[in-house]
């Protein structure tokens, strides 16, 4: 009966939820909207809780919507102020420090629905009201449409639909492939700015942050990304010859 029980929930290729998903949450909910942005501390942390729970408990965890998350967004909406948005793919360390030091710039995961969310694995099961904290859909072995994957669709989504000004996105130049169609920021963000709303993307492409240099503003993949950009009657900028160092200091 126990090995029934555990094997039935290891079914999938991923990752179990978070340990204390819940009080994570809550606790993150709580930190952000009195600590970190006071100006949020009227949002409802525990009805935050329950949204976010309600979104995903007791349904099929490979058939995850948009919708499920509705309820959950209608309590947060994004509030980031124009030329204050950081986009990032392949450097979320650097990224984050550098918001860090910036303090008036924001990342996703600096926004309450992605601070409370960065690093957490969450998934229910039907028919239980229970969390599965053995296992949850892989993205890539399982299934795309997990609420995870969805969640940061769907939040990144947001995040690019509401910036304005001008916009950052952090690239790393160490990878073949600085700018990616398949990532979150080539596959959501990018086509999700508003043309109405923002007037230039500027690109940072950082070298140091693997052994070699292998991509810069003037390679094929940044091109890609400065074609779509362009065709969106976005202006696009982009600077590279950084090092991660000398990018948090001179900025
Ligand atoms: O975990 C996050 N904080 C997160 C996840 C996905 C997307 C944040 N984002 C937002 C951020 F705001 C960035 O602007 O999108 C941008 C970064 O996403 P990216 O896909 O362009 O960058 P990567 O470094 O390739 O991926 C970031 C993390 O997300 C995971 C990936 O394994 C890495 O841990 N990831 C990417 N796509 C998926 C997916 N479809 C995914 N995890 C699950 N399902």
């Amino acid at each position: 009966r126990m090995w029934r029980h555990s094997s039935e929930h290891m079914k999938w290729n991923g990752t179990g939820s978070t340990a204390h998903f819940q009080e994570i949450v809550l606790e993150r909910c709580y930190n952000y909207t009195q600590l970190v942005q006071p100006e949020l501390r009227d949002r409802d942390c525990q009805k935050i809780r329950e949204a976010f729970r309600n979104a995903f408990i007791s349904k099929d965890p490979c058939s995850a919507t948009e919708e499920d998350y509705h309820p959950l967004m209608k309590l947060v909406n994004p509030t980031v102020p124009c030329d204050k948005t950081v986009f990032w793919s392949k450097t979320k360390e650097l990224a984050h420090q550098y918001t860090k030091v910036q303090r008036e710039l924001f990342t996703l995961e600096d926004t309450l629905l992605g601070y409370i969310a960065d690093d957490l694995n969450w998934c229910g099961d039907t028919g239980s009201y229970e969390m599965n904290y053995q296992s949850c859909p892989h993205w890539k072995k399982d299934c795309s449409n997990n609420f995870v994957s969805v969640f940061w669709d769907l939040v990144s989504k947001r995040f690019a639909e509401n910036a304005c000004g001008v916009v950052q996105v952090v690239l790393n130049g160490s990878i073949s492939n600085a700018f990616d169609r398949k990532s979150t920021f080539g596959r959501v963000e990018v086509h999700n700015l508003n043309p109405m709303k923002v007037h230039t993307l500027q690109a940072w492409v950082i070298h140091d942050l693997g052994k070699f240099p292998s991509d810069s503003c003037s390679g094929s993949s940044i091109n890609d990304l400065k074609w779509i950009i362009m065709q969106r009657n976005i202006k696009f900028t982009c600077q590279d010859n950084y090092s991660s160092g000398k990018f948090l200091q001179c900025v």
